[in-house]
């Protein structure tokens, strides 16, 4: 019920407006909204991959292991303005925070925070908020350090502050996570059956390797 009733939204919102004047001028400042947060995508991809080169060059290094990056979909995004109870329309957009996402991969826990520390002390970056479900993980046994900054993006006529969440997180994190997302998005999952917890289980699994391979790599690191 609650999907056919975001459907309707979606579909009275942005498709069978009255107005097609006025329809094609708000799908126009939607198509600038998100070029502005790919724009931004670029800035701080940019960012990590020349922390990346640098490491690499000068201590052999290599941290992280993949970047990814999205823009939310247009679905995901009304389906998050309304679960925040808030209004469908182009002011609501400066609520979300993560329009804009990077998502950074690293082998090992200690890269995590240091490759976040690395981004963060940019004087550029503005950080707006730090969310480390990796000492706190959720309910759901997700793990990651999610980092929200606002950067400046310079276009022709004006230098516009844009946010992206940044998410960080190691291999195994990631791929639990993968597998977690797919489950949440099944609208005919039976509660009753027990995939959340065999994934809470996951989860705790995952954290305690995670943890012995950090300890066998600083060993090493010091022979
Ligand atoms: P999607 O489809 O990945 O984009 P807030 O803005 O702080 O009020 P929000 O944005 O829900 O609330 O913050 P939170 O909890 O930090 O979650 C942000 C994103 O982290 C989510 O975006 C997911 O990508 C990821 N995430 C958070 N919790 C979980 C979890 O339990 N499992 C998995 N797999 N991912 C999680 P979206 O918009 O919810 O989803």
């Amino acid at each position: 019920m609650e999907d056919q009733n975001l459907q309707i939204k979606i579909m009275d919102t942005i498709v069978f407006s009255k107005q097609p004047k006025e329809f094609i001028e708000r799908a126009k400042a939607y198509q600038e909204i998100m070029m502005m947060y790919h724009c931004a995508i670029k800035e701080i991809v940019t960012k990590v991959e020349i922390l990346n080169e640098e490491l690499k060059t000068k201590f052999n290094r290599s941290p992280i292991e993949i970047i990814k990056s999205r823009i939310k979909d247009s679905e995901s995004i009304i389906g998050k303005l309304m679960r925040k109870g808030l209004e469908v329309n182009l002011d609501s957009l400066k609520e979300l925070e993560d329009i804009a996402g990077v998502r950074i991969i690293c082998s090992f826990i200690d890269d995590i925070y240091e490759v976040a520390n690395m981004i963060m002390k940019q004087d550029d970056i503005t950080v707006v908020k730090v969310k480390d479900y990796i000492k706190e993980p959720k309910e759901s046994g997700y793990r990651s350090l999610h980092i929200i900054v606002e950067i400046p993006v310079f276009f022709s006529d004006k230098k516009q502050p844009l946010k992206v969440e940044i998410q960080i997180r190691t291999i195994a994190m990631d791929f639990w996570a993968s597998l977690e997302h797919q489950l949440r998005y099944k609208k005919n999952y039976d509660k009753e059956n027990d995939l959340e917890d065999n994934l809470r289980e996951c989860a705790n699994v995952i954290s305690e390797t995670d943890r012995k391979m950090q300890e066998i790599k600083r060993k090493i690191d010091e022979i």
